[in-house]
């Protein structure tokens, strides 16, 4: 198989979370995509090839085009008012205020463009963030091109990015932007499996109200969960989109024998949708020992995560979510490439 990977991805580092009522580094390490393109050296999955440039008109289909033009700005804007360090949002538009009027300054514009604290941005960041989007869209067009699966080795994350907003160490939506470019390369139907321990909030948002794109998510229960405020069983689409949402929330201690059922029933749905191709959300943090996560997988049901996918028989494009068991992220996630090839 091969990978799409980029060493831009280093300059968006230096990053800063709030944990437990103290500003402690982020979990989101620039040493997680190195472990990755590590391990698929050690193990020999195929080649890795650098990404080439895109230009954000499929993101624009999925994301609104004030954000877009928001995100290059956001380190100069900080700086100019003499700032250094990561620049952060601490004030959002929930409930009771308006969500409809961007302010002009920088810290209102943050909070306008955000859902979460998790989204740091650096002087790096946004060549970063363009360089993990040109990685998936590089990669979806190597399964265009007749590959049966290919990696997109994507550092930062993308699946908590809404149309109009940052969070969760995203920013813009990976995944999203390669299902869209394939239903404008020929696809007609496109299905998003996001196995990531978190659900992926930002592609369910973007893709609630249409059928062209089904958006499976297996996660951790939203009651007890971070994203927390999306994620429910219940959330099934709307309008066209009815039915092509599909959630499997799962409690604090879920193992592979739940997990995997879960798994079976979306790959049932998946196959009755018969889509032309399956873009997987690809999150490790599942793992037993992820620091931040309550799932109990383990390194050796990654690889039957990938032979699962695999069975399904069509044309599949990987793509790095999460994961921050940063020593044994490698392992797991070249597993489940290993595991799809039956390796
Ligand atoms: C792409 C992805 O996996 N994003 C995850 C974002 C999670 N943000 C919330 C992190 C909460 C961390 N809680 C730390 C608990 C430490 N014991
Ligand atoms: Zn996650």
């Amino acid at each position: 198989m091969k990978t799409v990977f980029s060493p831009r991805h280093l300059g968006h580092a230096n990053q800063l979370e709030l944990v437990a009522g103290a500003i402690v580094p982020g979990f989101e390490l620039t040493s997680r995509a190195e472990y990755v393109s590590g391990r698929i050296k050690t193990v020999g999955l195929g080649p890795i090839l650098p990404p080439q440039e895109h230009d954000l008109t499929t993101a624009a289909r999925i994301h609104r085009q004030d954000y877009l033009d928001f995100l290059p700005t956001i380190w100069d804007r900080w700086t100019a008012e003499g700032r250094t360090g990561t620049a952060l949002p601490f004030t959002w538009p929930t409930r009771g205020l308006r969500g409809d009027v961007p302010p002009e300054f920088i810290d209102g514009l943050l909070g306008y463009y955000a859902f979460d604290a998790g989204c740091g941005i650096v002087g790096g960041s946004w060549d970063a963030i363009k360089s993990s989007h040109d990685v998936a869209l590089t990669a979806a067009g190597l399964v265009q091109d007749g590959e049966r699966a290919a990696f997109a080795l994507c550092r930062p994350p993308g699946h908590h990015a809404g149309a109009g907003f940052m969070g969760g160490y995203c920013y813009i939506n990976n995944a999203a932007v390669a299902a869209q470019w394939f239903r404008d390369n020929g696809a007609k139907r496109v299905s998003i499996l996001d196995v990531d321990y978190h659900h992926g909030n930002g592609t369910q948002e973007i893709f609630y109200s249409r059928a062209d794109v089904q958006v499976i998510n297996l996660h951790a229960d939203p009651m007890q969960e971070y994203p927390y405020f999306l994620g429910h069983a219940d959330e099934r689409g709307t309008g066209e989109g009815e039915g092509y949402n599909l959630n499997y929330p799962m409690r604090f201690g879920t193992d592979w024998d739940r997990w995997c059922q879960a798994l079976e029933d979306a790959c049932g749905k998946l196959v009755a949708y018969n889509p032309d191709v399956v873009v997987i959300s690809l999150g490790v943090d599942t793992f037993e020992k992820d620091p931040i996560s309550k799932f109990k997988l383990k390194t050796e049901d990654f690889a039957k995560i990938g032979e699962r996918i695999a069975r399904l028989n069509l044309p599949t494009l990987f793509v790095m979510e999460g994961g921050y068991a940063v020593a044994e992220i490698g392992v797991n996630a070249v597993s489940v490439l290993t595991g799809f090839e039956g390796n």
